[in-house]
């Protein structure tokens, strides 16, 4: 059933749950009360619990995916301090350093527009019905730099299909949290706030696309777009929009931050592509994150590689026009 929730301003301070027994309540946490008493414990005498990878908590019953590349994934340190989000500045250092005191709970996405089941819903209920999937993709950011990482997410489809979308949904709107005193890079005009972008429905329907709440079988950092983002492998890094809490259903085309910052540089398809130049350097080509500094830059791939999946939905268009 999905439970409709007040805004997070209507909530009194008694009913926010701590975070030690909201991850307990989780079914997909494997922190169980013993164990964060063991790390509170372990935390007390200054005995850090062993971790494979990060500091984040581990996602319980996640299973492997399809589409999953061969490729080596990138390291967990780069993948989670090596980031683009500029609600916390512009420097790939910055949202590693200032993302972590973002509250991600409680949250909730709002489900709009033309579809029959809109509504508030929080973020645990959102996702809880679907079985969480690791499925490692590229990623090509539009700077020319790449990275494999190992997403814990949903297929967009099953969640989108849950709200019922309408024949009149033939786009996705989605946005990311408003909120300048958590993310102070939103009090610079750098991009117009909130980071908005955009898929054609049959774009988010497609069995590539996720909704992800984790990387490396843990809980996504803040740094990565906690606690729900999108990742759409076949198209530049910008369209995989973070933390976000809107999701809407559109007739026309949504106005996206990129292409509203720079309609030459960034169209709203944004799907890779080596033959297409950025009007300011090559997309032909890519740095792999972590291979070394003197390493052969690699060829970038139509669609980031994924045009078996998707080269379909893009019949008959000029993709150097619808860019
Ligand atoms: N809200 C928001 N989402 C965002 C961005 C951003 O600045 N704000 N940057 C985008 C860009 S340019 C890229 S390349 C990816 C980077 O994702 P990662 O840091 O998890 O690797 O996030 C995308 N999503
Ligand atoms: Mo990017």
């Amino acid at each position: 059933m999905l439970i409709r929730v007040r805004k997070t301003s209507d909530v009194p301070p008694s009913e926010i749950t701590p975070r030690a027994i909201y991850l307990d309540r989780r079914r997909f946490l494997s922190a169980s009360a013993l164990t964060l008493a063991g790390a509170a414990a372990a935390a007390v005498v200054g005995v850090r619990p062993a971790r494979a990878q990060g500091k984040g908590e581990k996602l319980q019953g996640v299973v492997k995916g399809p589409f999953t590349t061969d490729e080596a994934p990138t390291s967990y340190q780069d993948v989670t301090s090596y980031n683009n989000f500029y609600e916390f500045g512009t420097d790939k250092e910055d949202p590693a350093k200032h993302a972590g005191p973002m509250r991600t709970r409680p949250w909730s996405v709002t489900v709009a527009g033309h579809c029959e089941k809109p509504g508030t819903y929080a973020f645990e209920d959102f996702i809880k019905p679907f079985q969480l999937q690791e499925r490692v993709y590229r990623l090509r950011c539009v700077e020319a730099w790449s990275m494999v990482v190992p997403w814990v997410g949903v297929p967009m489809a099953d969640v989108l299909k849950r709200y019922h979308p309408t024949s009149k949904a033939r786009y996705v709107a989605f946005t990311t949290l408003l909120d300048p005193a958590q993310m102070p890079g939103q009090k610079r005009p750098v991009l117009d706030w909130p980071y908005r972008e955009g898929l054609r429905i049959d774009e988010a329907m497609n069995p590539l696309s996720l909704f992800a709440v984790g990387l490396y079988g843990e809980v996504l950092p803040n740094q990565n777009g906690a606690p729900i983002r999108i990742v759409v492998p076949w198209k530049y890094g910008f369209k995989s929009i973070k933390s976000i809490v809107k999701i809407e259903f559109t007739e026309d085309p949504p106005p996206t931050s990129w292409n509203m910052q720079g309609p030459g540089e960034y169209g709203f398809y944004a799907n890779v592509n080596p033959s297409v130049d950025h009007p300011r350097w090559s997309q032909k080509k890519e740095r792999r994150i972590g291979d070394g500094f003197f390493a052969a830059k690699r060829p970038t791939l139509p669609f980031n590689g994924y045009g078996e999946e998707v080269a379909s939905l893009y019949a008959g268009m000029d993709l150097s026009k619808f860019y």
